[in-house]
């Protein structure tokens, strides 16, 4: 691993890696392809992954993100067990990296972040910086957050990105990838609005504007692609750059972890 001081942070959708429609299920293929492509980058990165068949289905049976609500039954058991589905799917994907003897530390989300009145706070970052220096990658996850009123909700993989983007220090992010299912963000083509356009290169400033095409959303207990949208806005703000790209295709994150040219949607920061 190089040691230089730039560091890259990685999310996995959940989408990518599970069947959504089919709980508890992997896509255990597209893990191994990431996992290998990502050993064979070599790069300092902090790995964040989603929820998926995981953490959707529970968090919306018990309806984790409205917060603590007695009339539902067993939810705070449902809580539990959220974030447990959620260990288990994380240790798969830990135990990819170490059955190929690459280091990586499973970090929980849920005893890193607390929220209050719906504002997330962070707790020292110290352990995953330390991990870096050792050469070890640190992977957290989707995950359900408590807060100090006494309630709980969830804290996203995306959110997870834009906290670290926001307090960690130690380490210059020098990009945020988002691996999902599609090549990026698609705007209506103008001439043959039945089709659609691939949006290469954007600048933040200009999302707003674009005419976004509407491919259908599978249903996410964290917002879907709006919520997305506005993460990817507020990362911006912190003057890191984002890439969209497919994690369907092999090959493509690698290819974002070494810099090199794919299809996909790469946001720029307005100086
Ligand atoms: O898939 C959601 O994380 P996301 C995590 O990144 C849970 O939105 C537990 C539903």
């Amino acid at each position: 691993m190089k040691a230089n001081k730039n560091l890259s942070l990685l999310k996995l959708g959940g989408g990518l890696l599970t069947d959504k429609n089919q709980p508890y299920s992997l896509r255990k293929d597209i893990i191994r392809s990431s996992v290998r492509q990502i050993i064979e980058a070599d790069e300092k990165i902090i790995l964040i992954h989603g929820g998926g068949s995981f953490g959707h289905p529970l968090a919306k049976k018990y309806k984790v993100s409205g917060g603590l609500d007695k009339s539902i039954p067993n939810q705070v058991l449902g809580v539990a067990e959220t974030h447990h589905s959620m260990i288990k799917f994380n240790n798969h994907i830990i135990n990819n990296f170490l059955e190929s003897n690459y280091p990586v530390l499973s970090i929980q989300p849920s005893s890193v972040f607390i929220r209050d009145s719906q504002v997330t706070y962070t707790n020292s970052l110290d352990v995953i910086k330390t991990a870096l220096d050792l050469n070890i990658i640190p992977i957290l996850y989707g995950d359900i957050i408590l807060d100090r009123q006494g309630s709980f909700s969830i804290i996203s993989g995306d959110q997870i990105i834009l906290e670290l983007c926001n307090n960690f220090t130690g380490y210059h992010i020098s990009k945020v990838i988002f691996a999902m299912e599609s090549d990026g963000l698609y705007i209506v083509d103008e001439i043959e609005s039945e089709n659609c356009k691939l949006v290469t290169e954007c600048y933040a400033d200009e999302l707003d504007t674009l005419n976004l095409a509407d491919l259908g959303q599978k249903i996410d207990v964290t917002g879907g692609i709006k919520s997305k949208l506005d993460i990817i806005k507020s990362v911006c703000k912190t003057k890191i750059p984002v890439q969209l790209i497919n994690g369907l295709i092999e090959g493509n994150i690698y290819k974002s972890l070494k810099n090199q040219n794919i299809n996909c949607t790469n946001i720029l920061i307005n100086e």
